[in-house]
């Protein structure tokens, strides 16, 4: 905004004309800051020191008032005080301006140039990849995975497997109850799945149940109070003892790269006959030596056909149907195929021990 006006020239008396053009000079400088308008902090450096610096325009314009005749030396001074506030008051504002804008980036702490913070990579766990491996072996006999419940009722858990009611499994010794729900616990085995597939669906049945289970167990170098499971059952008409022993073997030896396995006799509630699967690993090297304990069998899971009874209680007809059915514990597996000295490593997600596992799938 302009304060004042000034004389044009021409009305001016010719000895005040060399007058007139310092005035005119003046104006100029007026025009030129009011139209200038610096877009960054550098330009209004720029700006700054064009018009408000030692050597600026405002100051030569200064310089002119020994040039400006005594009458006019008010007016000039006048002009002159108008002409420096007007650029310092612009100066002062973009100044602000820019000022909060470079703040509001610093407060962020955002370096725009600043490459990308690298996002590490995770691993799986052990366990995983161990319970992965069986799940796409079972997988490729057209197993499909089933889910359920980690606490459990004591019918899925124990009833229907056949778990007669004074069974030691279903001491509170051995078993979380949970304490303000009775009747229920934390799954001992995956089993109440197949249970519940059972109850649901009607045979031909093929399904493995990987996951977690609870034992009231004293957690040692070898044992923890919760641990994973894989268990499997096959229910069709037809199923005998020989698809349990082929299905098996297929498993031992794309898992193991076994040749040989053996089936012993052995007892479970829920399955009759019952028995163990070891696989061959012989004797040659020292720790197949080692972990056989010198017989080259190593036991790897317990199966057995399907009990009817436990058929008929899941409402399975017993006298159409038959099947088959294994479990293993997944820590003996990792632990004995990564060589880990202490099962508790495998629950206390220490970075440091996970780490190792980078380069597992
Ligand atoms: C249904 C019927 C039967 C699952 C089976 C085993 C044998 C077995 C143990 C291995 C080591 C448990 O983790 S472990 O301690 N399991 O030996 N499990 S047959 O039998 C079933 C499952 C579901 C309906």
């Amino acid at each position: 905004m302009r304060c004042r006006t000034i004389e044009h020239p021409e009305t001016l008396k010719p000895e005040t004309f060399f007058m007139s053009d310092i005035f005119e000079k003046a104006l100029q400088a007026q025009t030129a800051i009011a139209a200038e308008a610096p877009a960054t902090a550098e330009a209004l450096e720029v700006f700054r020191i064009q018009y408000l610096g030692s050597k600026g325009l405002l100051k030569s314009l200064m310089g002119e008032m020994a040039n400006v005749s005594n009458e006019r030396k008010r007016d000039y001074g006048q002009l002159m005080n108008t002409l420096k506030q007007e650029a310092e008051a612009k100066f002062q504002s973009l100044k602000v301006t820019f000022e909060a804008q470079a703040q509001s980036v610093d407060s962020l702490a955002l370096d725009l140039t600043a490459p990308g913070e690298p996002l590490a990579l995770g691993s799986r766990h052990p366990i995983a990849v161990t319970m992965n491996r069986i799940v796409e072996i079972f997988a490729r006999m057209g197993f499909s995975v089933a889910d359920g419940p980690e606490i459990e009722d004591d019918w899925h858990n124990f009833t229907a497997m056949n778990t007669p009611e004074d069974h030691p499994a279903r001491d509170m010794q051995d078993t979380f109850y949970v304490v303000d729900a009775p009747g229920m616990l934390l799954r001992t085995h995956t089993s109440p799945v197949q249970a519940r597939v059972m109850q649901r669906r009607e045979p031909p049945i093929r399904i493995i149940a990987p996951g977690r289970v609870y034992r009231n167990e004293t957690i040692s170098t070898r044992s923890h109070c919760q641990f994973h499971q894989v268990e499997g059952l096959y229910i069709d008409e037809g199923v005998s003892f020989a698809d349990l022993k082929q299905t098996l073997y297929y498993f031992a030896k794309e898992m193991f790269g076994t040749t040989k396995i053996r089936l012993r006799p052995s007892f479970f509630p829920f399955t009759e006959p019952s028995a163990e699967m070891d696989i061959w690993l012989g004797t040659e090297t020292e720790k197949n030596s080692r972990l056989t304990k010198g017989t080259g069998w190593l036991e790897i899971l317990g199966c057995g056909m399907v009990d009817p009874d436990v058929l008929e209680m899941c409402g399975i007809d017993s006298k159409k149907y038959s099947g088959f059915a294994f479990g293993m514990g997944i820590e003996r597996q990792a632990l004995r195929l990564y060589e880990i000295g202490d099962i508790r490593l495998l629950f206390e997600n220490d970075v440091r021990f996970l780490r190792q596992f980078e380069a597992a799938i």
